[in-house]
């Protein structure tokens, strides 16, 4: 079974994350992006999808148009796990370049 964070690493790992927040009921984290349009978004969740493939480890999230809301946890350590925070870490890499925000 993979280390759930204690709430100190969580919070240490948090701080240095710009822009993901702590989910409100659950141990999880969430961050939204916002792309110039559809195309951008989709390349940008197509990207997230194939290293999260590679990973094994799979992101939440919610698109509309140019917006992409991603929710990150461990399912099988139902919370936050240092999985989560490499995927934020590669998803925060690339939306430098594609996103708005
Ligand atoms: N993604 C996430 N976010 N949490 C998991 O616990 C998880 C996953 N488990 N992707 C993986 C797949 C597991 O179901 C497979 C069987 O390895």
């Amino acid at each position: 079974m993979i280390h759930k964070l204690t709430s100190e690493e969580r919070a240490t790992q948090l701080a240095s994350l710009a822009g993901w927040n702590a989910a409100t009921g659950r141990d999880a984290i969430q961050r939204q992006f916002s792309f110039a349009d559809f195309n951008e978004a989709f390349g940008f969740m197509t990207r997230v999808a194939i290293k999260a493939q590679e990973m094994d480890h799979h992101p939440e999230w919610f698109n509309v148009y140019n917006k992409v809301e991603i929710t990150l946890s461990t399912h099988e350590a139902n919370g936050l796990t240092e999985r989560d925070i490499k995927l934020a870490q590669f998803i925060d890499g690339i939306a430098k370049t594609a996103s708005r925000d």
